[in-house]
């Protein structure tokens, strides 16, 4: 898979791809991710990408023209099955997105600064509108970090025990158990016999009953469709 991303910050975007599995990801060949300075794009003087907003009021908006020959001139190179624009009041990022995206090819996020963008970049450009939670940040960076992280992670290959995905929080709209390592017993709190006991079943059916307890009280509001 191959992620483009279109910021005004891209020094933001540095650190979460360089470390752990998104770094893995990469040095395996299976995400390709390149951050693009939306700046290096413009044809206005000064580097300009924003202007005051027709109507008046607070905050500037991202200008459309740097914005489309940004979008205009990744597209010149491959096709995108999604172009993504992070802001507050997209849909909710949850994990069944990610799963979807995870199958894609080449997938382009645009990340809002400011005010926002120009509203006709939204109607003629973008295909799916992602927030990741009901806060706001002061830009859309960060958000487009934690899906890229939640999508790359998905890519067949890139977690190392290929099963482990399998049992995220969420992936069966249930929580994930307790786990343990070792001591067995540190400072005289032990770790539940059932994990100790070397039986596949005993142990499934341990985790099955603590992720369903934890589900229950924790987010109900998952056990209920
Ligand atoms: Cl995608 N962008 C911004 N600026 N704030 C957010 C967000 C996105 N998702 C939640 N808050």
């Amino acid at each position: 898979m191959r992620i483009d991303i279109i910021t005004v910050v891209p020094h933001l975007l540095e650190s979460p791809f360089a470390h752990s599995i998104m770094k893995r990801a990469q040095q395996k060949g299976l995400l390709e991710i390149q951050v693009h300075n939306l700046r290096d794009y413009t044809p206005y003087a000064h580097a300009q990408v924003d202007d005051y907003q027709f109507g008046g009021g607070a905050g500037m908006v991202m200008m459309p023209e740097p914005l489309v020959r940004a979008i205009e001139s990744l597209q010149s190179e491959r096709s995108y099955d999604d172009i993504i624009f992070m802001t507050p009041d997209g849909q909710r990022f949850e994990q069944k997105t990610a799963n979807r995206l995870s199958m894609k090819e080449n997938l382009m996020i645009l990340c809002g600064h400011y005010k926002g963008i120009d509203e006709r970049i939204r109607e003629h450009f973008v295909t799916l509108e992602l927030s990741i939670g009901d806060y706001v940040l002061s830009g859309g960076e960060l958000a487009a970090a934690v899906v890229v992280d939640a999508v790359g992670r998905l890519i067949p290959g890139v977690l190392g025990d290929e099963t482990s995905a399998l049992f995220d929080s969420f992936q069966d709209d249930l929580l994930a158990p307790p786990v343990y390592t070792r001591p067995a017993d540190f400072r005289g709190w032990k770790v539940p016999q059932e994990l100790l006991s070397g039986d596949p079943k005993i142990i499934d059916a341990w985790r099955y009953e603590k992720a369903l307890e934890r589900t229950q009280q924790r987010r109900p509001d998952l056990l209920e469709d």
